[in-house]
């Protein structure tokens, strides 16, 4: 059992290894975690709110009638403008960046890139949903409004990125570039609590986690590695075990738990794949590394791509370094 500790206690203890002014992140991810509980809230009564309509009109402005994911987007936009960090945002849920025009955000130096909640399709039938996030130094000048040249920088240029899954129970991972570390919440008193210091994934994986249904539209590499994890060869573990929650937060947490590489490659409806680099695939690409683990498109570096557009699209391959280097041999041994 890990000492007691909250999140709010250990960035602090944390903020001499931030590379920048410490009490700025701090401040920043508490805006963070503050959205994050409002969601966690929202999301644990979901299902209520069909049953009885009156959950929904007690709120003052009728926001729990919203869409779950509209209703997360406006959280987490208004915590993170209500703090003097953040310049502006870009969100899987709008279609342009949002610029935070207050003279406060103007000066400040940082950019929020989110998905509010990812897999929000889940919510319908009780499974775990996430809400990603990534934050980056802009490169526009000071005291100027952000503009897209900050949203558009490559993910080794991350200095934090996490998630939130809100699951049996409700987790924030998060890592600024000095490892991976995990909080679960504790909604009796209203706290995310260390509960995973340093975490790692195992260098083998034995689960793989994609969806099966698109099979005879995938590249031949993918197609070859599925067949790979499912042979017989108990001298190395396989077959291994197919997991799809079809909720990516959840997917990638556990595999990250239990060793394991999450697939979303190029198919007939999404040829690019369906994740998006910015809001998705960066985030999580620099939580894996930190873990130990790879992230790549299927033939390069997933941090390395430098992004064209805010809404752009990769194939995605995450997890334990022995199945994506897999992946990415069969790849290219099969163009
Ligand atoms: P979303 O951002 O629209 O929610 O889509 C992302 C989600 C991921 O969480 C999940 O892994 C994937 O879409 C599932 O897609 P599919 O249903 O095609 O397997
Ligand atoms: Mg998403």
């Amino acid at each position: 059992m890990p000492d007691m500790k909250t999140l709010g206690e250990f960035i602090v203890e944390k903020q001499h290894e931030f590379p920048h002014a410490s009490g700025e992140l701090s401040s920043l991810l508490s805006s963070i975690r503050l959205a994050a509980k409002i969601v966690n809230r929202e999301i644990n009564k979901a299902g209520l709110v069909d049953i009885t309509g009156s959950v929904g009109s007690e709120n003052v402005q009728g926001e729990q009638q919203q869409k779950l994911d509209v209703y997360a987007n406006e959280k987490f936009k208004s915590a993170l403008e209500a703090r003097d960090q953040v310049c502006g945002v870009a969100s899987e849920e709008e279609d342009e960046m949002v610029v935070f025009n207050k003279e406060l955000n103007r000066n400040a130096k940082y950019v929020v890139l989110m998905d509010p909640l990812d897999g929000s399709s889940n919510i319908d039938v009780n499974v775990s949903v996430g809400t990603i996030f990534s934050i980056y130094r802009r490169v526009s000048p000071v005291g100027g409004p952000c503009t897209e040249e900050d949203f558009l920088q490559p993910g080794n240029q991350q200095v934090a990125a996490g998630y939130v899954v809100y699951g049996s129970s409700t987790m924030l991972v998060y890592t600024t570039g000095n490892g991976v570390h995990g909080f679960t919440y504790d909604p009796s008193i209203g706290v995310f609590c260390l509960s995973h210091e340093n975490m790692t994934i195992p260098e083998k994986g034995k689960i793989y986690s994609i969806n099966e249904g698109n099979y005879f539209n995938f590249p031949l590499g993918v197609k070859k590695f599925i067949k790979f994890c499912q042979e017989n060869v108990p001298s190395e573990g396989r077959p291994y075990t197919s997991r799809y929650i079809g909720s990516l937060v959840s997917d990638f947490h556990r595999n990250l738990l239990k060793g394991g590489m999450y697939l979303y490659p190029s198919t007939a409806a999404y040829p690019n794949g369906k994740l998006r680099l910015l809001y998705e695939c960066n985030p999580m690409a620099f939580i894996i590394e930190q873990a130990g683990g790879k992230a790549s498109d299927g033939t390069s570096r997933i941090m390395d791509i430098k992004p064209r557009e805010l809404h752009e699209r990769v194939p995605f391959f995450v997890g334990s370094t022995d199945m994506v280097d897999k992946v990415e041999a069969l790849i290219s041994e099969n163009p």
